[in-house]
């Protein structure tokens, strides 16, 4: 098989990673993907480093195996932590949603100082603050872990109760820090875009990574000359871990395809999860 007609890989904790696999299907449109989200695992964000890093590579592994030409960290988490031993263990390219999201915060601010919301492992990690001063090196962080988003989103509560009091809360610890851009440095947080934004002050650019990461899918698909020309465009795949009703009615509200093909993977060890 030419490798241009491979798949890219797309991996996440879960169905959070779907928010980067629907801009990848708006803007590469002749590009095939495989999913494989670690939902019987999920979250990753209150892991510990070594498991955040044994779970990535099994799911990276299994992607290798199906012969993909590119992989795309979708988890922010997974990234954080995993990245440089990804690059270092396989030869196609390995991108994450972390430094996308990072060169384009530093674009858009103008006082330099800069916000990053995430899980407690992206926050612990700083990986963010590296990305960030490896780009701009005068610019200054102010790092935020709000544990409550993921549950927030996947307890469904952000559609049907008022959660402002509980973002409110979370983003008490910054308020009165002085930024103009802060990063969405998590799958999930896009779903609380706007409420996100009501209780940051006003003029605070909100930058996602999801949209900065495709763009970044594009260039190095272009600079590698790996871009599939061949017209011929497979269905996407997604396999999780988990139960696969959950993630089919994810995949069907969140990316809007009719029958999503959905099936079960089993990684890891058995009995350990
Ligand atoms: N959103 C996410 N994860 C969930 C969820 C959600 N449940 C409701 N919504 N659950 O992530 C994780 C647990 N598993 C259990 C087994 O099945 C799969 C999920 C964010 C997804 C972002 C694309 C809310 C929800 C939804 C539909 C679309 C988007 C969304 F129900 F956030
Ligand atoms: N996908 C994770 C991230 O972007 C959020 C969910 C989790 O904690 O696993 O950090």
């Amino acid at each position: 098989m030419n490798r241009n007609n491979a798949p890219i890989g797309v991996i996440d904790s879960g169905v959070g990673g779907l928010t980067v696999v629907k801009e990848m299907l708006q803007y590469l449109s002749t590009e095939t993907i495989i999913y494989i989200g670690d939902d019987a695992r999920c979250p990753y964000g209150p892991r510990s480093v070594e498991e955040v890093k044994e779970f990535t590579m099994e799911m990276a592994s299994a992607l290798a195996k199906m012969g993909i030409k590119m992989l795309v960290v979708a988890c922010n988490t997974a990234t954080a932590v995993t990245l440089d031993l990804l690059r270092e263990q396989f030869p196609f390219p390995v991108l994450g949603v972390i430094e996308p999201g990072a060169r384009a915060a530093t674009r858009v601010s103008s006082t330099r100082k800069i916000a990053v919301l995430g899980t407690v492992g992206t926050i612990k990690s700083q990986a963010y603050e590296n990305a960030i001063s490896a780009i701009s090196a005068d610019a200054e962080i102010v790092p935020l872990a709000c544990p409550e988003f993921v549950p927030l989103v996947e307890s469904g509560q952000y559609k049907q109760m008022d959660i402002r009091p509980v973002v409110k809360r979370s983003l008490d610890p910054i308020a009165h820090m002085e930024f103009d851009t802060a990063i969405l440095g998590c799958t999930h947080y896009p779903l609380l875009y706007n409420q996100i934004q009501e209780q940051l002050p006003a003029g605070v650019t909100i930058v996602s990574s999801a949209y900065e990461t495709v763009r970044d899918v594009e260039k190095v698909l272009s600079k590698l000359r790996l871009e599939n020309i061949s017209g011929e465009r497979k269905d996407p795949i997604f396999y999780t871990t988990g139960e696969l009703e959950g993630f089919r009615s994810i995949a069907i509200d969140w990316l809007g395809i009719e029958r999503p093909d959905v099936r079960h993977i089993v990684l890891g060890k058995p009995g350990c999860q």
